[in-house]
């Protein structure tokens, strides 16, 4: 891959299941980047990241498998894109400790994903509060440029800018500092069940999200009991009438139909029309994913091989960059 390019990196937490919210918020962006062509791309399943909260080892490794082979039903190719596992690739720890050497203990318990999170462990543990320190790792160690999420890990990508600048101040340059890239129609998704809260793959509530494998009937069933507001209008008003905001949010991004042209359309209707036209949208947009996972996972041999190829690719990268930070150091270089 030519290294004139920009590079782009991003990843998602196998915790649970892969939404909407994702897909929106931050999948869809990254097949997009892929076939602009213009940069270099490597996205990860972040697994690492994902035992920061209790794990069952067997249901971790089917989801990290499954999340895996959703990237590529979403479009992501391991022939433009490094496409890869983090726990495949020891740098992203290795970087992690030396990163956490310089990040303030203060600035990490001020992360708001941290603030929520930890509220839910009983004893508050070490890598849960370290978590945006791993984040780092993942994005510096690919001298990365532009970082596309959603709106909730702007904080976190600040914090990497610090850690990288404080680095390269200490240590000299290595590191660009990397752009969040936000797609800002649909930066944030909220909860079905609460459009108070973003959706969330990992809510106590599974009627919170509809998942990128759920079946029509669920789908059926998860937006029939979605909350609306009070009142009966159809009209896009994120603060006010935040419930059926987040509704035509949703259909607008599954049909591209404008908001406003949907406003016009169920004018006068009810909120059930609505409903009953969303989950029907989004079924027949989920479907072609549905098919090409389902066909993807009958080629387990396939998923092996292209995991491997991106394991490869992706430490052939971060080996060298930690190279060049052991170097930079102070450690010693003993090739054994
Ligand atoms: P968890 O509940 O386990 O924290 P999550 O559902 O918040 O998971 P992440 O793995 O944290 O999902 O996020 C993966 C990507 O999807 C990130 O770029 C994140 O910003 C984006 N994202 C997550 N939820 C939403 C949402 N509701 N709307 C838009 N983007 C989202
Ligand atoms: N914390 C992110 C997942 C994540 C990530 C990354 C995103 C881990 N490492 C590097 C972008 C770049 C989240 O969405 N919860």
């Amino acid at each position: 891959m030519p290294n004139n390019k920009k590079t782009i990196f991003s990843g998602v937490t196998p915790s649970g299941n892969l939404h909407i919210g994702n897909y929106f918020g931050a999948i869809k962006q990254w097949v997009e980047m892929q076939n602009a062509g213009e940069y270099q791309n490597i996205f990860c399943v972040v697994d690492e990241h994902a035992i920061t909260t209790l794990q069952e080892p067997a249901k971790l490794r089917s989801k990290i498998l499954e999340v895996f082979t959703l990237y590529l039903a979403l479009g992501l190719d391991p022939e433009k894109s490094i496409i890869f596992v983090q726990s495949s690739v020891s740098e992203h720890s290795e970087l992690n400790w030396i990163l956490s050497t310089i990040t303030p203990v203060g600035e990490l318990e001020r992360m708001t994903q941290f603030k929520d999170k930890s509220q839910k462990q009983k004893s508050i543990l070490a890598g849960l509060l370290n978590y945006p320190v791993l984040q780092a790792a993942d994005i510096l160690l690919y001298h990365t440029n532009t970082v596309p999420v959603g709106e909730d890990q702007l904080q976190h990508i600040e914090l990497t800018r610090a850690i990288a600048k404080k680095f390269n101040n200490a240590f000299g340059q290595i590191f660009p500092l990397p752009e969040p890239f936000i797609n800002k129609e649909a930066k944030r998704i909220m909860g079905l069940d609460d459009p108070a809260k973003k959706m969330s793959k990992s809510a106590e509530n599974s009627n919170n999200y509809i998942a990128l494998l759920d079946s029509p009937e669920i789908i059926r069933e998860k937006i029939k009991s979605a909350v609306t507001d009070s009142g009966s209008e159809i009209k896009y008003d994120a603060e006010n009438k935040p419930a059926i905001s987040n509704l035509l949010l949703i259909y607008s991004l599954f049909s591209k139909k404008p908001i406003s042209e949907l406003e016009k359309e169920y004018a006068g209707k009810n909120y059930s029309v609505l409903k009953h036209d969303l989950a029907e949208v989004i079924i027949e947009g989920l479907s072609p994913v549905q098919k090409k996972y389902q066909e993807l996972s009958a080629n387990p041999d396939y998923i092996k091989k292209v995991l491997r190829q991106g394991a490869a690719k992706a430490k052939a990268i971060a080996s060298q960059t930690m190279t060049e930070v052991r170097s930079k150091i102070g450690f010693l270089e003993l090739s054994v």
